[in-house]
């Protein structure tokens, strides 16, 4: 039966309730944190982590109707239960690449709020010197390796990342996010042959948020079962429920294990859903109000919210609390993001091809 959660007081303007009549038994349904190898500490950390991702975007979203953000803003609201799942079932030294819905994931793998936004804003303090934006977020302290706007186009370095892995003899890996939109590329399959040919160290992650822009995944895909493309090339591959945080931790945890351990490669497809248009230009035509409700109901985090309160993780105080700093935390971010300066003019010549010690133009 359903049950309604509300989360307490929130004046952020733009900021948006985690409350939704949510089913009881969508997280820890049929096991418990613990029996999954989670902490309380776990748990509470990603609900926390889940919670910067949601605040920082509605923060962004405020920014770019203020014209204070220029070019694309690609929301991640709905999906933050892939990029909290995936990032607590690897270690900081593993690597990651995703394409350009990146907020969530570089958040989650601990780039700053501030390096984020101030990205967005265009300022020499962001995490690409101001110049990547929205969509091309990076990270080398963090080992995010952005952050691409080409549909497809991380498939392949991300393939190569894990060469490289191999090639080291490190016991990392590569966790490749893409959208579904991406899997009709080239390019994903001729990376999925490679890496199993060659078994490479790489999670391939489809996000599945059921459209690529406008167009579903059922009108462009002659047939919408994405996680069996892996059995092309012989490669293991898991459908997973992207609304609950724990099946993408386990999920993801899996096939990670298998990639360190044995060099075996898997396609994972996470079936998600974005709250928000494409982009912000997006008049979202092309689908049902009732169709976005219905995801509503089922938002990660609000599930979490419930299972934690459940279980008796936490007290409304300790929600309250935990609110309280992640809006600390994000209007920190955007008052560094709207102080910080501009790019000086000479960065423009900086990190392209003109670098006088450009290696390969010598
Ligand atoms: C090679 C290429 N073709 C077309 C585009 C234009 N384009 C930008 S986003 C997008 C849809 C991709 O959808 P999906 O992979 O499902 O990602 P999502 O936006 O759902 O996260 C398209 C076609 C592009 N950026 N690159
Ligand atoms: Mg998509």
């Amino acid at each position: 039966m359903a049950q309604k959660t509300t989360a307490r007081t929130n004046d952020t303007p733009g900021a948006s309730q985690i409350t939704s009549e949510v089913s009881p038994s969508l997280v820890g349904a049929t096991y418990s944190h613990r029996d999954i190898g989670l902490s309380d500490d776990q748990v509470r950390a990603m609900y926390r982590l889940m919670l910067l991702q949601r605040r920082f975007e509605e923060a962004a979203a405020k920014a770019y109707g203020e014209r204070k953000i220029g070019g694309f803003l690609h929301l991640y609201i709905g999906q933050e239960a892939v990029s909290t799942g995936a990032e607590f079932a690897i270690r900081p030294d593993d690597y990651v690449i995703s394409a350009y819905r990146d907020h969530g994931i570089a958040l989650a793998r601990g780039v700053s709020a501030r390096a984020c936004m101030a990205e967005l804003f265009g300022k020499i303090t962001g995490c690409s010197r101001g110049k990547g934006g929205s969509m091309h977020y990076f990270s080398r302290e963090h080992n995010f390796l952005g952050g691409h706007g080409i549909v497809g186009g991380q498939i392949p370095i991300g393939t190569g990342v894990a060469w490289a892995i191999k090639y080291r003899g490190e016991d990392k890996v590569c966790l490749t996010f893409m959208g579904d939109g991406a899997v009709a590329q080239g390019v994903f399959h001729e990376s999925l042959n490679m890496a199993m040919l060659w078994r490479l160290p790489v999670v391939y992650i489809i996000e599945n948020n059921e459209y690529g822009m406008g167009t579903a995944v059922s009108r462009a895909h002659a047939t919408p079962d994405l996680a069996r493309r892996a059995l092309a090339y012989g490669m293991p591959n898991a459908q997973i429920d992207g609304m609950n945080v724990f099946e993408v931790y386990r999920g993801v945890k899996e096939a990670v294990d298998r990639a360190r351990r044995e060099h075996i490669p898997s396609l994972l497809e996470i079936k998600t859903y974005r709250y928000r248009g494409h982009s912000m230009s997006d008049p979202g035509t092309y689908r049902t109000k009732e169709e976005v409700e219905a995801y509503r109901k089922r938002d990660p985090i609000a599930n979490l919210r419930y299972y934690m309160l459940e279980v008796g993780l936490v007290t409304e105080a300790d929600l309250e609390e935990i609110e309280r700093s992640v809006r600390a935390e994000i209007q920190d971010a955007v008052a560094f993001a709207e102080s910080s300066p501009l790019p000086p003019e000479k960065t423009l010549y900086e990190d392209v091809y003109t670098d006088p010690d450009y290696p390969f133009l010598a």
